[in-house]
């Protein structure tokens, strides 16, 4: 078998995707994701310009070749740019390599470990009283465990909060030019406990909450923020501290037994060695669009489960459905599965890119059609081009840009 066509298809049904197509000499083809919010055009250039000429005559069962070929060949390694591009060709040769086996993938990683894949969902409010009906939704809606995130008392516009405009008219998330957030650490650590203090007491002890605080404080704010969660047992804090500097969560660790969750920024295992070697986290967050696909993304999961750490797949909106349903392969198969993201898509990006798995109450599974399940509507795609778009940045009251 050859691979014979390479298409990267950029769509834009309500927010931007970048997908991989192959096609063999067999007529199998796979999809693999590779969007990379606000960068995008990087990703698509470094494909179409330097990967796809490489891959047109290649056995697709080659894998693991494959993408040693990818990673070692470009001599220039890791970055987000470079593992979005390579993850996208590994998902899409796992695709047609299952779909070759008439199997669904998870078949072919080992089989189902469970039943169904636990999923998490976002709610938010720009006070409390707002959250409150945000989770009553989640809860409406079948999830069993839900993020928390609050406005925040004199600031505008928030990581995870849909602000409104002077009208009350929705600020979109991503706009053509970046969104300036306002951020104030010292009202963040004073408020978010009295929002974990108010959830708890809507909807009790039991229910898992999970909670962002998106790279934003210092060790030490860290560390006092895990303390004062303590008491309202989060399922999980996210993100607490930029941790390039992975020794950053050794003062963290050292301070609190509330869990942590770390690394969706992070796409390959070295991101990760301090971390998961001196059991620093509790959850490794990579997606497989960004972690360079389902061949590093296991190794990382089944290195992460000698130190007794779980697999929590980053799965907001703009991972694609095809990211999507190659992370539910995964969290089937895997011992150590931990939790799965999933904020779900607009109707018209599932009908782009029609997918076989489910939500039912709370969880989800992959389906069981042969390969990850996704077929890619070329035609609808083609009706929704590329909008340029980018993340919002995030500057403290004095004007500082402070990490988003
Ligand atoms: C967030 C993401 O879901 C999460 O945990 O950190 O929504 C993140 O803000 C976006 O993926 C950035 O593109
Ligand atoms: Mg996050």
């Amino acid at each position: 078998m050859k691979i014979v066509d390479a298409q990267v298809v950029v769509t834009s049904p309500g927010r931007n995707f970048v997908t991989l197509k192959l096609t063999t000499d067999d007529g199998l083809t796979g999809l693999g994701d590779a969007t990379l919010n606000g960068r995008e055009l990087a990703v698509v250039s470094y494909l179409t310009d330097h990967v796809v000429p490489l891959l047109t005559g290649r056995d697709p069962h080659r894998i693991e070749d494959t993408w040693q070929y990818l990673y070692r060949g470009a001599y220039w390694r890791r970055g987000p740019v470079t593992m979005a591009a390579i993850a996208a060709v590994d998902v899409a040769l796992w695709d047609i390599k299952a779909k070759a086996a008439g199997l669904p993938l998870y078949q072919l990683l080992g089989g189902a470990s469970r039943d169904r894949v636990r999923a998490y969902g976002h709610a938010n409010g720009r006070d409390i009283p707002e959250l409150l009906d945000s989770v009553r939704a989640r809860l409406a809606e079948g999830y069993q465990a839900v993020r928390i995130q609050s406005g925040i008392p004199g600031l505008k516009a928030v990581y995870g909060v849909h602000s409104t405009d002077d009208d009350g008219a929705p600020v979109l998330h991503q706009q053509a030019r970046p969104l300036v957030e306002d951020w104030d650490t010292d009202a963040y650590l004073r408020h978010t406990p009295t929002v974990f203090e108010a959830v708890r007491a809507e909807f009790g002890a039991e229910l898992p909450l999970l909670h962002d605080a998106h790279h934003r404080l210092s060790p030490v704010q860290a560390a006092r923020l895990g303390r004062d969660l303590e008491p309202y047992r989060p399922f999980w804090l996210e993100d607490c501290t930029p941790a390039e500097n992975q020794e950053a969560l050794r003062l963290v660790r050292r301070n609190t037994t509330t869990p942590l969750a770390v690394g969706e920024v992070f796409n390959t295992v070295h991101d990760y060695q301090t971390l998961i070697s001196e059991q620093l986290i509790d959850y490794v967050r990579s997606a497989v669009t960004h972690f360079g696909g389902v061949t590093p993304l296991r190794k990382l999961f089944d290195y992460a489960a000698q130190f007794q750490i779980r697999s929590a797949v980053h799965g907001p909106e703009d991972i694609s459905p095809v990211g999507m349903a190659a992370a539910l392969h995964l969290d089937l198969a895997v011992h150590n599965f931990g939790i799965q993201e999933y904020s779900g898509h607009t109707p018209l990006t599932d009908e782009v890119f029609r997918h076989a798995y489910t939500f039912t109450d709370g969880h989800l599974h992959p389906g069981e059609a042969p390969g990850i399940g996704v077929e890619l509507d070329l035609d609808l795609a083609a009706a929704h081009p590329y909008e340029a778009a980018y993340l919002p940045v995030n500057r403290l009251q004095d004007g500082t840009v402070h990490d988003w």
